[in-house]
């Protein structure tokens, strides 16, 4: 009998309180990958002629996986508001006002992948919040640390439909089966390995890089001999660097002075996933966990891998 998502109850002392959601995040990617199938059909590849608040374009796909997420995350009972990628201020969901647990998500990571067929991805994690299930749920319920997420993980839609993620009991990988439209536990127990893998960066900003990263990637280069691999959406980046260890990188540089990756709903999610598989996540020399959040769509700068990797590129 294969095992599937319901497996998440008996995970942990979060396992229970978070299957809902995670089901949610199932249903959510099936609906999300039926739409990316079926884009060109429906005339939705390409601008929504709209910029989200980060001053990016979006993409139509943004809009709609964006819509899609928050429903399920609705339907589940259990969610009392979403911070979304694609939305500026934080969405309270009316009717639940009262329900413990907050989502942050970037509903559709890596968009600029969809033009050329290439893979993207959904990134979520949660947290409880910290105001009284009697107040409405405020922005500062999203201002919480690494060390506070209960759940975490992403959705890669490559060749087959991943979803990946961590109740704080080690990662656990399910793959959606199109025989029984099910997720099914394929990758139990994920360890990042110690060594091998590639690097991952976009090399073409190298002259541009703070904190000297530009020479401690020269030295990792050399000290390791990684290959290196980049698709340029970090789920698939995250996903490859997971399962065959390396690091992954996205520094600081003269444009992004803090980095383009977003701490609430890109970095901490996958560093906590990153830190339950064994492997490192750092910051500038913070931990990605550590980092007190100050705003809704902060960014950092992130560097995630095997403990190795991140050790050598920060000379440690
Ligand atoms: P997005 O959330 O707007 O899609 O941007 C995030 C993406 C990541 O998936 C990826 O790691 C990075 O941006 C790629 O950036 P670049 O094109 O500068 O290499
Ligand atoms: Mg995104």
């Amino acid at each position: 009998m294969s095992v599937t998502l319901n497996s998440i109850a008996k995970q942990g002392k979060n396992g229970a309180a978070m299957m809902p959601i995670i089901q949610g995040v199932g249903r959510a990617a099936i609906e999300i990958a039926a739409v990316l199938r079926g884009a060109i059909f429906r005339g939705v590849l390409g601008k929504a002629g709209a910029e989200n608040v980060q001053g990016e374009q979006q993409q139509l796909l943004d809009v709609l996986s964006d819509e899609i997420f928050l429903e399920e995350m609705r339907s589940t009972g259990f969610v009392c508001a979403v911070g979304s990628e694609e939305q500026e201020e934080l969405l309270v969901i009316d009717e639940y006002t009262r329900s413990d647990y907050l989502v942050l998500v970037d509903p559709l990571d890596g968009s600029s992948n969809l033009d050329v067929d290439g893979p993207v991805g959904t990134i979520f994690s949660v947290v409880k919040r910290k105001t009284a299930n009697s107040e409405r749920p405020h922005v500062s319920d999203t201002l919480q640390s690494g060390q506070d997420v209960i759940a975490a993980g992403y959705v890669l839609y490559g060749p087959a439909l991943m979803l990946v993620c961590s109740v704080g009991a080690g990662v656990s990988g399910y793959t959606f089966n199109p025989s029984n439209a099910r997720f099914e536990l394929s990758h139990p127990d994920i360890q990042i390995p110690e060594t091998g893998g590639y690097y991952s960066v976009n090399e073409s900003n190298a002259d541009k890089w703070l904190d000297n990263m530009d020479a401690n990637l020269e030295r990792l280069k050399q000290e390791t001999g990684l290959g290196m691999r980049y698709v340029g959406a970090m789920v698939a980046d995250m996903h490859r660097t997971l399962l065959k260890g390396g690091i992954f990188l996205y520094p600081a540089d003269d444009k992004n002075t803090t980095g383009k990756l977003r701490l609430l709903y890109e970095a901490i999610p996958m560093g906590f996933i990153m830190e339950q598989a064994g492997g490192k996540a750092m910051s500038r020399n913070d931990a990605v966990l550590n980092i007190e959040p100050e705003t809704l769509h902060q960014r950092v700068p992130v560097y995630l891998g095997s403990k190795n990797a991140v050790d050598i590129l920060f000379d440690n």
